[in-house]
């Protein structure tokens, strides 16, 4: 090592030091070592799989481009709370989609930084936002979470495309780390799926997004649910432009939908909806009062969703021309 470093920077302070102690040849990485701390630094479970998983090929070029080298997919889950996803509240479930999401990045920091202290090369894309929009509106995120969470076992998709983990059910957010080493065990599949097909995801999605045999319409859920992101806010950015003067935009936009968008642009942006998921009854820890009382369970969860006054955004297909972009729900 010595002989290569150029005579010039040899005696410089940070060299001296670097040569000086032990070097660090980081090999594979024990996995019950490995586990313990992500769960120390805020995981609810974790799991891994290796990048020649042949269920992750598609992730191959996006994984390397993003950290060369990638060998290991570490998987991490961490639990939200279920009533607050339940809430017809929607800045109530916002505020848990959103403090969940900083909870998985903050364990993710942590457990790259520990890494990265134990001499390997690692990266924890976001969890959610912020994503790539240079590559908008293709693939705009680094790694896919659910198919890497799918192949370590942390669960399986239900009807309604989340991953539905055996215990904490669909209450989950996921992240992914990539890890420039071999961990000495990776995960298997499940053997069976927590979804119980009760199609509760399909009655309670507003824009019906959801189809029962498990087809899901990506466009209609991103055209309401992300309203306040992308697309939708070049939407809301275009009547803006197009619009004649303040009374002419003020008749097309109301204000509750003006003060939502600048609730999204000041704070972080806001979901309309993620009814799928609050009223998923499946899990070790979620089914109980499901199986005690299905009807007081739908009464209870899924009414007062599909009760709730809203605007919905849905795209404007071939239809009469005075038919406007946003619809007002009336009743389930
Ligand atoms: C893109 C995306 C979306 C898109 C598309 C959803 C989808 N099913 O792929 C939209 C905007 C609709 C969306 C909505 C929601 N999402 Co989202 N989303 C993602 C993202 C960035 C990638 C998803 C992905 O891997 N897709 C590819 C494959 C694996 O998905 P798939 O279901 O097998 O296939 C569909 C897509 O590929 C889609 N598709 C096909 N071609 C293209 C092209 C483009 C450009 C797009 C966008 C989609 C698309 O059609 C396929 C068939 O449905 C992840 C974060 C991440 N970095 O992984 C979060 C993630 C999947 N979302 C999540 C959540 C929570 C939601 C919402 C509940 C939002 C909310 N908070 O209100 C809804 C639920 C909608 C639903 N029922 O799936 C969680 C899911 C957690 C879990 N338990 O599984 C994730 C993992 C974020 C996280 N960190 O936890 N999401
Ligand atoms: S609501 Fe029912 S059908 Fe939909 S994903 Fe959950 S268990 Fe499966």
């Amino acid at each position: 090592m010595t002989d290569r470093v150029p005579a010039r920077l040899a005696d410089h302070p940070t060299v001296r030091k670097a040569l000086s102690r032990k070097r660090r040849t980081p090999g594979t990485i024990d996995a019950d070592w490995l586990r313990e701390l992500c769960l120390k630094a805020g995981a609810d479970d974790v799991a891994f799989a290796s990048v020649d998983n042949p269920d992750l090929d598609a992730e191959r070029e996006h994984v390397d481009a993003a950290l060369p080298g990638t060998k290991s997919y570490i998987s991490l889950v961490v639990r939200m709370n279920r009533d607050n996803v339940r809430s017809t509240a929607r800045s109530v479930a916002n505020q848990e989609f959103h403090r969940s999401g900083e909870i998985i990045n903050e364990a993710a920091h942590r457990i790259t930084r520990a890494l990265q202290d134990a001499g390997h090369r690692a990266l924890n894309p976001s969890a959610t936002f912020p994503m790539e929009m240079d590559k908008f509106p293709g693939r705009i995120w680094v790694v896919a979470h659910k198919p890497v969470a799918v192949a370590a076992g942390l669960g399986v998709m239900g009807i309604h495309r989340n991953v539905i983990h055996p215990k904490f059910g669909n209450f989950i957010l996921l992240a992914t780390i990539l890890v420039d080493a071999p961990i000495s065990s990776y995960g298997e599949p499940l053997d069976y799926s927590p979804c119980l097909e009760c199609k509760l995801c399909v009655a309670a999605c507003p824009v019906g997004a959801i189809g029962k045999n498990g087809d899901f319409d990506f466009v209609a859920c991103s055209v309401h649910n992300y309203r306040e992101f992308m697309g939708g806010f070049t939407d809301w950015a275009q009547t803006v432009a197009d619009s004649d003067d303040a009374a002419d935009f003020r008749s097309r936009v109301s204000d509750s939908e003006n003060a939502s968008m600048w609730q999204s642009l000041s704070f972080k942006a806001n979901y309309k909806a993620a009814y799928c998921l609050a009223v998923c009854p499946a899990g070790e820890d979620v089914i109980e009062p499901y199986l005690d009382d299905r009807k007081g369970f739908m009464d209870l969860v899924l009414r007062p969703l599909q009760d709730k006054v809203e605007t919905l955004y849905v795209l404007a297909i071939p239809r009469p021309r005075s038919m406007p972009n946003a619809a007002t729900r009336t009743s389930g």
